[in-house]
């Protein structure tokens, strides 16, 4: 059975990851909405889908936007299941800030679950005088060897003004792998994930 055969438009799951203040929860409204969302940093996630192009197929991302801060960052792992790619977002005008989105996007690559998925670095808030460069965050990052083992692309944007934002989500929609196989088995699997995501909300907002 081929694409053409299921009902669905293809999905996959995507993850946002990236330090506090990045710019994760911008860009994404920017994206499905092309507003400007004054935001507040994210305690929690947002989730929203987003269609892009795959070849010349439509399909959709499910685009987990997870806050950043370091009591957030030891949720990340409760997303990882089930996840086609990462789209790692870097506040490119914090130069005093880029060695810890290094670190910690190094420590995220680590983990099993996110084993050989292929990531999008955002390089964002280019709109900013003097941001890091793609050139410069790639050495920096040291991406060549951090990302090794997997496919990988960097993509300057910026969330206020949208420049890149298509362009990144459809590079990063090229990388996912979605077999029809892995589909059906990902549309089980993301229903109870959804509950238990649901329940970890729960617990989370009794922790905090
Ligand atoms: N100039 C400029 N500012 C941006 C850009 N993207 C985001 N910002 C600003 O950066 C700040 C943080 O943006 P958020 O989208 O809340 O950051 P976040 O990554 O979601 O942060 P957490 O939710 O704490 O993880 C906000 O004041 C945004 O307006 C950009 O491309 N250019
Ligand atoms: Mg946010």
């Amino acid at each position: 059975m081929g694409h053409s055969g299921s009902r669905h438009k293809p999905e996959a799951r995507i993850l946002l990851l990236g330090l506090d203040g990045a710019g994760k929860s911008t860009l994404l409204y920017k994206l499905k909405y092309n507003e400007d969302f004054h935001t507040v940093s994210t305690v929690g996630f947002n989730v929203e889908m987003i269609e892009t192009k795959k070849n010349r197929d439509k399909i959709s991302l499910t685009v987990w936007d997870v806050g950043g801060q370091v009591k957030m960052r030891a949720h990340w792992r409760n997303f990882y299941q089930d996840t086609a790619g990462i789209v790692f977002v870097v506040d490119s005008s914090d130069i005093n800030r880029l060695d810890e989105a290094k670190i910690v996007l190094e420590q995220t690559l680590k983990s099993e679950h996110l084993r050989r998925l292929p990531v999008v670095v955002l390089a964002n808030k280019q709109d900013i005088v003097g941001a890091a460069t793609v050139t410069e965050i790639t050495e920096q990052f040291n991406l060549r060897k951090s990302c090794s083992d997997r496919d990988w692309f960097i993509q300057p944007c910026s969330a206020l003004t949208g420049a890149g934002l298509v362009d990144g989500f459809r590079r990063m929609a090229q990388l996912v792998k979605m077999t029809p196989e892995d589909n059906n088995i990902k549309e089980t699997v993301k229903y109870i994930r959804s509950k238990s995501i649901r329940s970890m909300k729960k617990v989370r907002m009794v922790t905090y």
